[in-house]
């Protein structure tokens, strides 16, 4: 009996017995990966992702198992990223505006009133301006997934008076992501932006630390925001998605085939989660209504007329750098 000794290998018959007696080969995961995650757990993110990870368990035969963790649970957005680069966690979803303080490009699809409609955005994020921004997050050493789950659209919410036009958001403190462009765009209003993580959002609003915030109505609705703002301005200023990103060693030191299965699932996740959205959107209006929330369909051309006056665009063609730029205006048609 080499290397065993005769009681240790009977204590280990013992237990393999005692598993299988119970039904089950009790089997530890050769890979066991953290995904973290700003948004609720019933966010269509969330719910596809935890669906993915099964999945993949099943598929793996117990190899990798994946754990979700939901509502910023392993800390704000920036504790976040640095935990996925020293990793300790393997996997997040991040959007381009939190990705940007690490990789400033990643905050392109961000770009006030760029996108008209979802059509565009699938267009660019599929296409050259996602390519663009998947290789400056890989420059960064982070690996990341070929497609963008859909956060939406983002509308302004408001506590005490509704945004009816450009004027209205003077002198308003108004929550945004850790982001320099959300920053830049409202203060190109006259806005009082407040950069705070999404996980403290909610008791922002509660205390009136800020008046209002801004998010996609998915967003609104899961985080419960129609609780503590009265107002919805659908301003469509802003599309946001989220990346998959995950640590390039955790994701180097899984076998190919494992590798395979994950990025298989993941993509059918993304494409589900994006359906997902879209059916939601078309309900979600009347949800938040009976939540007591009051909609406004402002000018969108007046705000976009308002922000053309300001140097906004030039401002960020010279940050992103007139090469990517042109990428992004491909796909928008001239901007500014
Ligand atoms: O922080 C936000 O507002 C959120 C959840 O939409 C992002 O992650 C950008």
């Amino acid at each position: 009996m080499t290397g065993l000794t005769r009681r240790a290998f009977t204590i280990a018959s013992a237990a393999t017995v005692g598993a299988t007696m119970l039904g089950r080969t009790a089997r530890a995961a050769d890979f066991t990966f953290k995904y973290a995650s700003n948004l609720a757990v019933t966010h269509p993110m969330n719910v596809r992702m935890q669906a993915a990870a099964d999945a993949i368990k099943k598929d793996s035969n117990g190899k990798l198992e994946i754990q979700i963790f939901a509502n910023s649970q392993l800390g704000g957005d920036l504790e976040v990223m640095s935990q996925l680069r020293s990793g300790a966690i393997q996997l997040v979803a991040m959007a381009g505006a939190q990705l940007s303080t690490l990789v400033p490009v990643a905050s392109m699809n961000g770009v006030g009133f760029a996108f008209a409609s979802m059509d565009q955005v699938w267009k660019a994020m599929d296409g050259e301006l996602g390519a663009l921004v998947r290789g400056a997050i890989q420059k960064v050493g982070l690996h990341v997934y070929d497609k963008m789950f859909d956060n939406g659209f983002r509308q302004i919410t408001s506590a005490d008076k509704p945004i009816k036009a450009p004027g209205d958001l003077a002198g308003l403190t108004i929550r945004v992501p850790p982001s320099a462009l959300s920053t830049s765009l409202f203060k190109a209003f006259g806005a009082s932006p407040q950069s705070i993580n999404f996980g403290e959002t909610y008791t922002a609003l509660q205390t009136h630390l800020v008046a209002a915030q801004e998010n996609p109505l998915p967003l609104i609705e899961s985080a419960k925001f129609y609780e503590v703002q009265k107002y919805v301005s659908m301003t469509n200023h802003m599309w946001d998605g989220f990346w998959i990103i995950g640590n390039a060693d955790a994701i180097k030191g899984l076998p190919a085939d494992l590798a395979a299965l994950v990025a298989k699932h993941f993509d059918a996740a993304v494409l589900s989660e994006r359906d997902d959205i879209t059916k939601l959107n078309a309900s979600i209006i009347e949800q938040l209504k009976a939540k007591g929330m009051t909609f406004i369909e402002p000018d969108r051309a007046a705000f976009k007329a308002a922000l053309n006056k300001t140097s906004f665009y030039e401002d960020w063609k010279k940050r992103f750098g007139e090469a990517n730029w042109a990428v992004l205006e491909k796909y928008t048609g001239t901007l500014g």
